[in-house]
């Protein structure tokens, strides 16, 4: 395999496939959850989505057209087993077959997540996550993707950010099964790690050669005042959001302080198995993805219970709120440049957490899975000038190359998202695309200003990475 940096960007098959119940797919979670009166906020669903599912040669002719040498999608486990376990669906298969070879047509390097959120509806009623058997139903479904697509594909990504799922299924409850449940939300993770760590291994076990991952939305952790007591909020916080893990799936066990952490809050953690210790050593990642949106900047609780809103509405008034009892609470620089859901506008976060984990973990490689800004986008006559969005990319990539320069192991960069796509929670408003998806014309695509820029500038710039 040769080391050319990828170039790319990202989108998951819920949010941009449609044609849900086409090709013999089953059911998920989501389909289930957008179509139940449970999904209130933005009340919509990603069944037609952008008819990726139909369009997808269109679209990686896109991608290549615009310089692009990468594309990271995700495989919908209901189109390979529609029922999470058991018969596997050959025109589930044929599906991602033609997919990645339509991606080698075009010269597109392929960047395969094997579960990006949706979870078949039938495992989801049996407890989902909660539940060990989905880890095992998990790893009969990764092995028929290997076996099926493992000579073509050279980068794969096990699961698509453990922390931020779980935190919205069980934290900020805005994601099926929609709980508030923190204790519930770490056994979840811990199945879900389980899950990549026996991915990893039984890769590794069936001989292929290719490298394998796993995609953590990670976050440099800061501080305004630097007192004792803030300094104690900004330690848990990092184990909260990010050692839990990245140490787990780069060192192959859980940081000793959360355990210590877990144990203090009186957790009942019996669904930790003596023997999962040796498939999370056996199960550690070739490389680390990470999906970089901002920084986290925490303070100490104030004593009152876990408060904890995400902002979906794109109002900027509405700010987020997060006080995790005996964890952290989420500050607020006010001179902070914030998109109108309220996350913070700060490209140097990229550079201070490539920086951070160049010490940390210093052998494993990192390939920036997501990075991107959803915003509403304007078209006017039939152009969308989305400088503000160039603005936030350009700055990302400049500090990412002045961690490569110093010395980061950065392998790769995706933007979210290839096109307009469903965005959990918040609906077909929240714009992420680098090509505009007119939703009420028949899917029409419209490349935005910021998708020439891109072109151009790995065009010129691309090669010195
Ligand atoms: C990441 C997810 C993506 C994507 C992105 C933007 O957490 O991996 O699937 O949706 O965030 O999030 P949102 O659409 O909620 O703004």
């Amino acid at each position: 395999m040769d080391r050319k940096f990828l170039w790319g960007s990202a989108t998951a098959a819920y949010q941009c496939e449609g044609g849900w119940k086409e090709g013999g797919k089953g059911m998920s979670n989501w389909d289930t959850f957008c179509h139940s009166e449970k999904n209130n906020i933005n009340p919509v669903t990603g069944d037609v989505a952008c008819d990726h599912y139909h369009r997808y040669e269109e679209d990686i002719k896109m991608i290549a057209d615009g310089n692009q040498n990468a594309y990271r999608f995700s495989i919908a486990w209901t189109r390979i087993i529609p029922d999470g376990v058991g018969k596997i669906s050959r025109e589930g298969i044929d599906f991602y077959n033609r997919l990645i070879d339509t991606c080698k047509k075009y010269n597109v390097e392929p960047l395969v997540t094997l579960y990006h959120y949706d979870l078949p509806q039938s495992l989801f009623e049996n407890g989902g996550w909660e539940n060990r058997a989905t880890v095992d139903a998990y790893e009969e479904y990764v092995k028929v993707c290997f076996k099926e697509f493992g000579d073509k594909v050279n980068y794969w990504a096990t699961i698509n950010e453990p922390n931020y799922e779980t935190l919205c299924c069980y934290g900020f409850g805005n994601y099926p099964p929609n709980v508030k449940n923190l204790e519930r939300r770490w056994k979840a993770m811990y199945h879900l790690m389980l899950a990549s760590a026996r991915a990893v291994k039984a890769y590794k076990n069936m001989g292929y050669k290719g490298m394998i991952g796993l995609v953590s939305d990670s976050y440099p952790i800061e501080i305004l005042k630097d007192n004792e007591e803030y300094r104690k909020a900004k330690k848990l916080a990092n184990i909260f959001f990010n050692t839990s893990v990245n140490d787990t799936c780069i060192k192959g066990y859980y940081p000793d302080e959360y355990i210590e952490h877990l144990t203090e809050l009186g957790y009942d953690l019996s669904y930790m198995k003596e023997e999962d210790k040796e498939i999370f050593k056996a199960g550690t990642v070739d490389y680390l993805g990470v999906n970089a949106y901002c920084r986290f900047l925490v303070k100490p609780c104030t004593g009152r219970e876990t408060v904890m809103e995400v902002n979906n509405t794109g109002d900027s008034s509405k700010n987020e709120e997060m006080e995790i009892k005996d964890w952290c609470a989420l500050d607020d620089d006010p001179n902070t440049k914030k998109t109108p859901w309220g996350t913070e506008i700060y490209p140097k976060s990229v550079y201070d957490m490539l920086m951070e984990f160049k010490e940390l973990y210093p052998d494993t490689p990192i390939i920036i899975t997501e990075n991107g800004l959803g915003e509403y986008d304007i078209v006017e006559g039939e152009k969308i000038h989305d400088q503000y969005r160039i603005n936030f990319l350009q700055g990302y990539v400049d500090w990412i190359k002045k961690a490569i320069v110093e010395g980061c192991d950065c392998r790769g960069y995706f933007v979210w998202s290839t096109m307009d796509v469903y965005s959990w929670i918040n609906g077909y408003k929240k714009r992420y695309g680098l090509v505009y998806i007119d939703f009420d014309d028949n899917c029409k695509r419209i490349p935005k200003d910021s998708y020439h820029w891109y072109k151009e500038f790995i065009k010129e710039k691309g090669g010195s990475y």
